[in-house]
């Protein structure tokens, strides 16, 4: 099997976007079949560690302290309490967790707590995932030593349209922490959103973007936007001229990371809880190989066990038994 290709160009990605759908989906399907099973889905449960009062002003997120959304700010969970919702998301059959704090990066002084929170989840057996913001060399290194799988950092959306939806950062700092988190040795998982009023070229560009770093991101998020009140994107979506991304739209980006990120994990992540099972059956035959499980993202309302166990059952699905994970590996090595 070739390596996957990290020289993709925008016209090719282009090219992909524009095949005719059955033509798109029969390639990405292939492709996904020559890597993974086709009926098997990663499970991923998150956990949001530390809720809203964000310094960012990320025009989607609820949780920016410039948004209007109601949700309250909280302190950093109590590592016991992040411990025993963990446990829960494994005996729901989850094998990786992954906790998101609302910070624009994370202070020293929370690190040992942070760490601690790896390492307890690690020993569970379940892959770990942290997304905490932008990251300084040092603190890469801290949570590689703790033994952490895997590192959100999504670039949501093209590099043209970055500054309509955040000003207070840029998409290079997001390169760097990513650039950070690959030297670290842990595992990236980088994505990003669409239905945030974006064209098509733009969602070329946030595939490209993805699809010619130095290697591709083990796991690849696609959201679609979750529109929240009281955030810019969602009050724009409630008053058109925003609509919600088309549904056929939505597959074609979840076929075309498919085949230009062959070996990557691609998570139908945000925004399933308003798609059809049609729809999200579609996104499986595409090539969506993972989901968000539990009936809440971080802030946002998720499909939730029940109706996923429906969904899987009705499509023949099951969930994907991880590899050893690299902090179990890192675990039994140090033990040997
Ligand atoms: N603060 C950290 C950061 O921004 O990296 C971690 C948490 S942040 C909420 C994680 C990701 O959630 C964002 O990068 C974005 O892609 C996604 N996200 C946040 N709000 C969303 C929404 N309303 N709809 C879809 N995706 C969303
Ligand atoms: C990702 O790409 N999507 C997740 C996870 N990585 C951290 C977050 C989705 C958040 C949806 C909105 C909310 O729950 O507030
Ligand atoms: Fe903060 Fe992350 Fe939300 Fe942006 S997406 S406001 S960085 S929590």
């Amino acid at each position: 099997m070739t390596a996957p290709r990290t020289d993709w160009t925008r016209d090719e990605i282009a090219a992909l976007f524009d095949l005719p759908f059955t033509e798109l989906v029969f390639r990405a399907a292939t492709v996904h079949r020559e890597r993974f099973a086709a009926d098997e889905v990663q499970l991923s449960t998150l956990l949001s560690i530390k809720t809203g009062g964000c310094a960012e002003d990320c025009g989607y997120c609820s949780q920016s302290a410039s948004a209007n959304s109601g949700v309250e700010a909280t302190k950093l969970m109590d590592v016991q309490a992040v411990l025993q919702s963990a446990a829960q998301a494994k005996d729901n059959g989850s094998s990786r967790f992954c906790m998101g704090a609302a910070w624009r990066n994370p202070k020293d002084r929370d690190m040992p707590a942070i760490i601690e929170m790896v390492k307890g989840v690690r020993g569970m057996g379940l892959e770990t995932c942290m997304t905490l913001g932008m990251l300084e060399p040092h603190q890469a290194q801290q949570l590689a030593e703790a033994g952490l799988d895997y590192y959100n950092h999504n670039i949501d959306t093209s590099p043209e349209k970055y500054a309509e939806i955040i000003t207070t950062r840029t998409m290079d700092d997001r390169l760097d922490t990513l650039a950070q988190v690959r030297k670290a040795g842990i595992n990236v998982c980088s994505g990003g959103i669409v239905g945030m009023g974006e064209t098509r070229d733009d969602r070329v560009g946030v595939l490209h973007t993805l699809a010619t770093l130095p290697s591709h991101p083990q796991s690849v998020p696609i959201n679609a936007l979750v529109p929240v009140k009281g955030t810019v994107l969602g009050d724009m979506l409630a008053d058109p001229p925003l609509a919600k991304i088309d549904d056929v739209e939505f597959v074609r980006t979840v076929a075309v990371a498919r085949i230009t990120m062959p070996a990557s994990m691609v998570r139908l992540s945000a925004g399933r809880e308003s798609m059809s099972d049609a729809a999200q059956a579609l996104c499986f035959m595409a090539g969506a190989n993972s989901i968000f499980t539990g009936d809440r993202l971080l802030t946002a309302p998720n499909a939730g066990d029940d109706k996923d166990g429906a969904l899987f059952a009705r499509l023949g699905l099951k969930p994907m038994v991880a590899e050893e994970p690299r902090g179990c590996k890192l675990l039994r090595e140090a033990a040997e």
